[in-house]
């Protein structure tokens, strides 16, 4: 009975009322007024006399890079999908729960049957992002693709072919997309000569790089449940409740840690978001790019009030004071003289010089650093906001900072400022074989590798595996990304960069949807979604308890639409790869094959079959995980991976790379995680033409870009910008006005957010709107990567997404 209301009340949307949304919806509204609730009887209502049989349930899943992965069990009838639900395994009770789906993965089927869908392998015939393409065969498009390899490969050699970032599809196995060089596009590849290699990621190539100095390798932190034991939480830049938002998420774990342990809550960040949603006891609202001096002012406080953690820096930690500094450095060149204004600089590091920065007023500051520095134990976590800035490699070390300086690293309830860890299952991956190619580009750099690749350096470009670059890239693999436009940054300058067809000479798009990066592709291919194939699903952020997903194919190939294990495999027959590609699986054979091998390390696991009809595989892990407690235990037996084997706050290694690198004079690479100016921070806002600072965020209504084209999740949480009152009062700008974003870069028209939830002097853009430019390069669905910048980071030559100045001014009233 309540399948078959819940199939009434969405009803099917078909290949045949593709451009009927608005009917459809209006039958919805009709329909629902006429349903009565509730749903407990079991005689068949007189309305079900209308709804479509149903002839399966089918177990699949959300592969997106939102940081969960969630099962959707798809309610097919007649070979569509009628309606979405998710896990019903388990139950309430925490470590059993459910792994309930957020509404964008409940949303689908209207992703699936999306009037966007790419129905047929096209050729493009206009310019680049034109979005002018004719209908060619899967042979024809083999064919292209296969020449121009083979063609480039013999110009140029295969440094000139790139694998673009690409997360659209990341939780899968055969169909997993990031990292680029674990994907089925990499396997064939290396099966040709290999590719240009990036290191470093649009989520976290600052923090991964900065955090590697402090501790070693990426740096981890507890893990949410063990919150539990904490009595204070400090959350920095970090947003879980709309980033690791599912019934599996980081956000759940997280919310039963602090229920058990009751502990107080401070969230800093410029923007009061739905993980303070009134959880938190107090939010500190900060300036983008400033929570290094915000930090090295509670130092001050701390140091001045005996509140720091002496015995735990002088056992565990390089360059606090003068006693661990290395002989290599300079005399009072420690961060403790830096604090206190006996360093080069001569500034001494107090909550009022803080506040005139930060934006936060000094007894704000000094309360909180009492507060931090006398609270034991103390859980510092940041998100990865703060670090998607102009010196977010600083900034990341900063956080790390505090919970040295408070000895809170290796407890059970402490952590080490950086971001929450989670377990996970080993499965065993696709193999993708070796790339023969050993040089590798920052990934933010690669539109500046298609105009000037052999002029990029180790020194001045962050090259890796070689001094420098030979040839610059001509061919793009796109596969499951919108970084091509919509998500790298400044969306003018990279249109400027592909308009050149001889420079960058093939950009192939594999994507189920008509993108605006597909619309910059020479030849765009349409996959399969996740709905009509099988594979299976994992890699959440799913605190201690992690699971992976067997996703069975619910329905058939939509259009021409192929498999990207089909699409390689086509490839391969042309490029006389095809039995090396394939060993003789078919994608089946694959899942299985692996399976098989994970099995093999874990006989525990159900088999095969089992989990076809089980759908999930969930496991709890009782045990907390403290990060670097076997190093806080004993630190000689297990010393981190850093050249000192000890948390290094001063480094060595960034002093040496600080004075070898080319870098211009408003970039800083320190040794010590100290506060600087950026280009684009809020100093700079004082001296040019653009006084608002606008920052990013990642958005619920969508991941990333993937599902920005689902009408009902557009509805429910509206694209607009964000700004403060005094901000909207200024500029006579009311609560839903149209008004300009601009700077030098762009111009974005949205409405306006008017809330006090932003700070003063911000202003906030979510991430991921599908980009809608008119003929005059304006855009109109508020994507934010109009207006951010190219420039790379100092020592991770990452993306400063969230550093950008813009000025904001009314179009039109509400
Ligand atoms: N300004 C700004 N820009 C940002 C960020 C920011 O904070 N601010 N964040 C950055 C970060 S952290 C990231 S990770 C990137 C993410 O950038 P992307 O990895 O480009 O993420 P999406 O925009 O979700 O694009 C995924 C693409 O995959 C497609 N897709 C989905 N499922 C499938 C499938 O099954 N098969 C195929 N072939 N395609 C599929 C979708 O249609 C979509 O086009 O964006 C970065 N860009
Ligand atoms: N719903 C949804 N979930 C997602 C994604 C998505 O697109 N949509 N994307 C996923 C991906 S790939 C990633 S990488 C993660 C991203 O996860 P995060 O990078 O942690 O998310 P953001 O929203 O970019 O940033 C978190 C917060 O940092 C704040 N912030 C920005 N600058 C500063 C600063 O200088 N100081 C301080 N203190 N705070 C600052 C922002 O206001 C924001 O509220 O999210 C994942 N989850
Ligand atoms: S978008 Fe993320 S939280 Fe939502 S259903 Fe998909 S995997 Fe789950
Ligand atoms: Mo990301």
């Amino acid at each position: 009975m309540k399948i078959k209301l819940k199939a009434l009340l969405a009803p099917k949307l078909s290949r045949r009322n593709f451009v009927k949304t608005g009917s459809v919806l209006g039958s919805l509204a009709a329909v629902a007024s006429s349903v009565t609730l509730p749903f407990k009887s079991n005689s068949a209502s007189a309305a079900t006399s209308t709804a479509p049989t149903e002839d399966k349930v089918v177990w699949s899943s959300c592969t997106v890079n939102c940081g969960s992965r969630c099962p959707l069990r798809m309610h097919v009838s007649d070979g569509e999908i009628t309606w979405v639900e998710t896990d019903n395994t388990g139950n309430d009770e925490y470590g059993h729960h459910q792994v309930r789906a957020c509404l964008r993965g409940r949303s689908m089927r209207r992703r699936v049957y999306n009037p966007d869908r790419l129905k047929y392998p096209m050729k493009r015939v206009g310019k680049r992002g034109e979005g002018k393409f004719k209908r060619i065969s899967w042979d024809e498009a083999f064919n292209e693709i296969a020449a121009s390899i083979t063609t480039i490969r013999k110009d140029y050699g295969n440094e000139a072919i790139y694998l673009n970032y690409g997360t659209g599809t990341l939780g899968g196995t055969v169909t997993k997309s990031w990292p680029p060089g674990g994907s089925l596009i990499a396997r064939l590849m290396n099966l040709n000569g290999g590719y240009l290699n990036h290191y470093g990621d649009y989520s976290t190539a600052q923090i991964a790089v900065g955090l590697n100095y402090t501790y070693g390798g990426f740096a981890a932190n507890n893990s949410p449940s063990d919150l539990e034991n904490t009595k204070l939480i400090v959350q920095f830049g970090n947003n879980p409740a709309e980033t690791r938002m599912s019934g599996g998420g980081v956000i759940h774990h997280f919310m039963e840690g602090k229920a058990k342990s009751n502990a107080r809550m401070i969230v800093i960040d410029p923007r009061y978001t739905d993980t303070a949603g009134g959880r938190e006891d107090q939010w500190i609202p900060i300036r983008p790019g400033t929570d290094t001096a915000f930090i090295a002012a509670m130092a001050h406080v701390m140091i001045k009030e005996d509140l720091v953690d002496q015995a735990f820096l002088d056992k565990y930690c390089v360059g606090y004071d003068a006693k661990t500094l290395p002989a290599s450095a300079p005399a009072n060149s420690d961060y403790k003289s830096y604090i206190l204004g006996l360093g080069n600089d001569e500034v001494e590091k107090t909550p009022k010089w803080a506040s005139s920065i930060t934006g936060i007023p000094a007894d704000i500051i000094i309360k909180a650093a009492r507060e931090i520095g006398s609270t034991k134990p103390c859980a510092i976590i940041q998100g990865w906001g703060l670090q998607r800035t102009a010196n977010g490699e600083i900034a990341s070390r900063a956080i790390a900072m505090l919970a040295l300086l408070t000895g809170n690293v290796g407890l059970n309830g402490g952590g080490t400022g950086a971001r929450e860890s989670s377990s996970s299952i080993p499965f065993v991956r696709f193999p993708t074989l070796q790339n023969p190619i050993e040089a590798s580009i920052p990934m933010f750099l690669w539109t500046d590798a298609i105009f000037r690749g052999p002029e990029m350096t180790a020194t001045a470009d962050g090259i890796r595996g070689k001094e420098k670059l030979d040839v610059p890239i001509k061919f793009i693999w796109n596969y499951a990304g919108n970084c091509l436009i919509n998500q790298h940054a400044d969306i003018n300058r990279t249109h400027d960069i592909l308009q050149d067809e001889k420079a960058c000479e093939m950009i192939v798009v594999i994507d189920n949807h008509m993108t605006s990066s597909a619309k910059y592709a020479d030849i765009v291919l349409p996959d399969l979604t996740t709905s009509e194939q099988s594979d299976f699903c994992m890699d959440a952020s799913a605190g201690n308890m992690p699971y992976f997903i067997f996703a069975s194919q619910a329905i058939k190939p939509q259009f021409e639409a192929k498999s990207i294990y089909d699409i390689c495999t086509g490839l391969a027959q042309k490029l006389g790869v095809e039995e090396t590609f394939t060993e003789g699986r078919d994608q089946e054979g694959w899942l299985r094959h692996l399976y098989q091998l994970t099995r093999e390390q874990d006989p525990s696991l159900p088999t095969f079959e089992a989990m076809r009809e089980q759908g999930i595989y969930k496991r709890f892990v009782k045990e907390h995980f403290v990060a670097y407690k076997d190093f806080r235990e004993n630190p000689e037996a297990n010393p981190l991976k850093t050249p000192s084997g000890k948390i290094e706050i001063y480094s060595e290694r960034l002093a040496s790379i600080g004075q070898t690198w080319e870098l211009d004079a408003d970039e800083t690479i320190h040794p010590l995680p100290v506060y600087t100016p950026n280009f684009e921070g809020w100093e700079a806002s004082k001296q040019g033409n653009y006084p608002l600072q606008l920052t990013g965020f990642h958005y619920k209504s969508r991941t990333h870009s993937t599902y920005g084209n689902v009408d009902i999740l557009k509805d429910a949480a509206k694209q607009e910008m964000w700004l403060n009152p005094l901000d909207a009062q200024t500029r006579g700008i009311k609560n839903g006005d149209l008004i300009r974003i601009f700077n030098d870069r762009g111009e974005v028209h949205i409405n306006a957010k008017v809330t006090p939830r932003m700070m003063p002097g911000v202003v906030a853009l979510g991430e991921g709107a599908w980009y809608a430019p008119d003929g005059q390069r304006i855009d109109h669905s508020g994507c934010i990567n109009v207006l951010t910048t190219q420039r790379p980071s100092p020592l991770a030559k990452g993306n400063p997404q969230h550093t950008n100045l813009v000025d904001v001014q009314l179009v039109k009233k509400a």
